[in-house]
């Protein structure tokens, strides 16, 4: 398979179609969401194509943290931690994920509710 997988985020990991990256690391990308459900919306992709956290494994356990520590210090930088700010995760079908490329999506700069619906 090639660097990225085979979905949206492969292409955008590829840069085969443009996307507003707001940080990159060897393992890790970040990118503006193209539909926002909040004034920072914001997702944190591994480069590695993993479906989704279910899908992940023993191996990928230190790169599941760094793509927790990227997402905070992402928030950190876009000025959303002194309100506070949203990490989720969409896993399947019940869990409303739409493209099958493991995923956190910072959603911040409004107040959040809870439960999420
Ligand atoms: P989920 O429903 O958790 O699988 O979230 C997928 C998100 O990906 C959704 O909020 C919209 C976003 N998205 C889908 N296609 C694109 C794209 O081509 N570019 C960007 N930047 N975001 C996308």
């Amino acid at each position: 398979m090639s660097s990225g997988g085979d979905t949206i985020f492969g292409k955008i990991i590829r840069r085969e179609i443009p996307a507003q990256i707001v940080h990159e690391t060897e393992h890790v990308l970040a990118f503006r969401d193209i539909s926002p459900v909040a004034p920072s919306h914001i997702l944190v992709i591994p480069k590695k194509p993993i479906s989704s956290v279910a899908s992940a494994g023993p191996a990928d356990r230190e790169l599941l943290g760094e793509l927790l520590l990227e997402a905070a210090e992402i928030a950190r930088r876009e000025g959303l931690e002194a309100d506070g700010y949203r990490i989720v995760t969409n896993i399947g079908s019940f869990g409303g994920q739409t493209v099958p490329h493991l995923h956190l999506h910072i959603i911040g700069g409004r107040q959040c509710h809870w439960p999420p619906g």
